[in-house]
């Protein structure tokens, strides 16, 4: 529960908050590194999306929209390939890459976890080292950041439109604003920014240009920049609805899944017929009323004092005047099912495609500061995503799964004093190194107990491989959360994948040839040819599971 405080509790909170944040940035001062370390220490801006696709990068190939600024980052320096997640979901995948460990070793597995935040993680590490820290953004780990000198973290999923930032350095713009516990007694106070009639990718990125600007110059610095974007329910900028235009956009090859011999990629709810028809297809209620019944209660209600509820009145009338028109489509294909769920996979890329491309463009702005700063040279970019997601493959949208679309995240990353410009890698990589490799660019030693390997070598052209044939995969979740998929764990080489699906009322193998069937759409795993692969893959996996220690999933 949320109240505002008055008076003079508000007061004395404020001076504690504030005086906390002091003490925060003065226990960044206190480990500086020898002169000659100092000098040569990078700047780190890590820059990380939310559900973001390589299919929609053209430096991937994408074919569905221009990235330019993301591809400015991996034409001036190393793009991946083969970038995977351990744990296809938004908290456990950034957990993984706070602190280099897999979900059951950093105790985070689940999106309702709460990350604890004593344990080592690199941020805190480099603040140690003398680094100036902040996160601005999604956040999403249920607590604070710890090892930040500053951060602003959009309140739990975080909104498009008016977004809430809480904070730790109060503001002209901040409110105090009181938790309180089940009791009914404030357990907590929080600094919050509603910035109002603003759009969360923009105001992100205004905040990172914010700190880039007013930082301590004599200090490197670590800037975490997490955006939103396009996280469901994929809501564009008003200034660029029908910039995408998505109207000769054909489904992918395997749209029409019918899942045969699948029954782990059956048992699910993130078909792109699951949508809703409002919140997620833009549909106003007078729209769709009486035609179909897949909007749950309560939409209405939710539109108008929810998402869209949350636009100024400018807003809202460009946002009208875009989609009354488009929405007459809507009209013609609804009663033929082909057109209709095909005109929803229009929509969609409308959707979430209009929320990259403002995103890229935002990412822009960022990377002309640090040319504009004289801080590029010496400044190491990643931009990463927190997993990839599905754009229509086997009809979906959403992520968890093992397979390629969801196990995928792009990764690019740009460091023009320590890395030449246009290098492609084909190894295989995933997000546990993360951690190791930006400690081993800062100079820091990497704690032995973390679980990723540095890409440095590989980034610098120093090393061709990592001496590692295969990675490890666990999804904790679990069927009965949102969108129902269950609980996996696998191994994934170049060639081959194994998975284990194993939840309420199920457990079976899956076992893919990603050479000759990269969409994975035929279970191989009891085909009697197969056997010694088979054989060769649940031996990788026992091996990865002891390797990592983990046990779990078993039961
Ligand atoms: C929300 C979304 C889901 C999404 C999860 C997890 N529903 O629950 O579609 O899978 O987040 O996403 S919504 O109605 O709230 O949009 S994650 O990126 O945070 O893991
Ligand atoms: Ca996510």
């Amino acid at each position: 529960m949320k109240a505002t405080l008055r008076g003079n509790v508000r007061k004395n909170v404020f001076a504690l908050v504030a005086l906390t944040a002091i003490v925060a940035l003065t226990i960044g001062c206190t480990k500086e590194p020898p002169e000659e370390r100092k000098e040569a220490r990078p700047n780190i801006l890590f820059i990380m999306s939310d559900d973001h696709s390589e299919r929609a990068i053209s430096a991937y190939g994408s074919t569905l929209i221009q990235t330019p600024n993301i591809d400015r980052i991996a034409n001036e320096g190393v793009m991946f390939r083969e970038s995977f997640v351990a744990n296809s979901i938004c908290g456990p995948s950034r957990a993984i890459m706070l602190t280099g460990k897999h979900s059951h070793i950093n105790g985070f597995r689940n999106n309702q976890d709460r990350f604890d935040g004593s344990q080592p993680s690199y941020p805190q590490i480099l603040q140690g080292a003398g680094y100036t820290t902040a996160v601005v953004g999604k956040w999403h780990l249920g607590s604070k950041p710890v090892g930040f000198d500053y951060w602003e973290i959009l309140r739990g999923q975080g909104q498009y439109y008016s977004p809430e930032f809480i904070t730790n350095i109060a503001s002209a713009t901040t409110t105090e604003v009181a938790v309180e516990g089940e009791t009914g007694r404030v357990i907590e106070v929080e600094l919050e920014n509603r910035y109002d009639g603003e759009y969360v990718t923009t105001k992100t990125t205004d905040l990172a240009l914010n700190f880039l600007q007013n930082r301590d110059e004599e200090k490197p610095f670590l800037l975490i920049f997490n955006h939103k974007a396009p996280h469901r329910n994929w809501m564009p900028d008003v200034d660029e609805l029908g910039v995408i235009d998505t109207s000769d956009f054909e489904v992918p090859d395997n749209f029409y899944d019918s899942y045969a011999g699948r029954p782990g990629a059956a048992a699910q709810e993130l078909e792109i017929n699951d949508m809703y028809l409002s919140y997620d297809l833009k549909l106003e209620q007078h729209e769709y009323e009486g035609d179909l019944e897949d909007t749950a209660d309560g939409w209405a209600e939710y539109w108008t004092n929810g998402f869209y509820g949350r636009m100024s009145d400018q807003q809202k009338a460009r946002w009208d005047a875009y989609y009354t028109e488009a929405n007459k489509e809507y009209q013609r294909v609804k009663h033929d099912p082909k057109a209709l769920i095909e005109w929803k996979y229009r929509r969609y890329m409308h959707e979430y495609l209009g929320t990259v491309h403002s995103m890229d463009r935002n990412i822009g702005r960022v990377l002309d500061y640090l040319d504009e700063a004289g801080l590029a040279e010496n400044t190491i970019v990643v931009y990463t995503s927190d997993q990839g997601f599905y754009i229509g493959e086997h009809g979906w949208f959403d992520k968890r799964y093992m397979y390629e679309e969801s196990m995928r995240t792009p990764l690019v990353v740009r460091y023009p004093a320590g890395m030449e410009a246009g290098r492609v890698v084909e190894e295989m990589v995933q997000n546990i190194d993360y951690a190791p490799t930006l400690l081993d660019f800062a100079g820091v030693p990497i704690p032995a107990d973390m679980q990723g390997i540095s890409l440095k070598g590989l980034m610098t052209g120093e090393t061709r491989a990592l001496g590692r044939d295969s990675l490890y995969y666990h999804y904790h979740q679990g069927i009965e959360s949102t969108h129902n998929v269950a609980k996996q764990y696998g191994v994934r080489t170049s060639t081959h994948k194994l998975i284990r699906f194993k939840d309420v009322g199920m457990d079976h193998w899956e076992m893919y040839d990603l050479q000759t069937d990269p969409g994975e759409m035929k279970n191989i795993y009891d085909e009697p040819a197969q056997a010694d692969i088979r054989q060769a893959l649940h031996v990788k996996l026992n091996n990865l599971r002891t390797k990592y220690d983990d046990s779990s999933g078993e039961e």
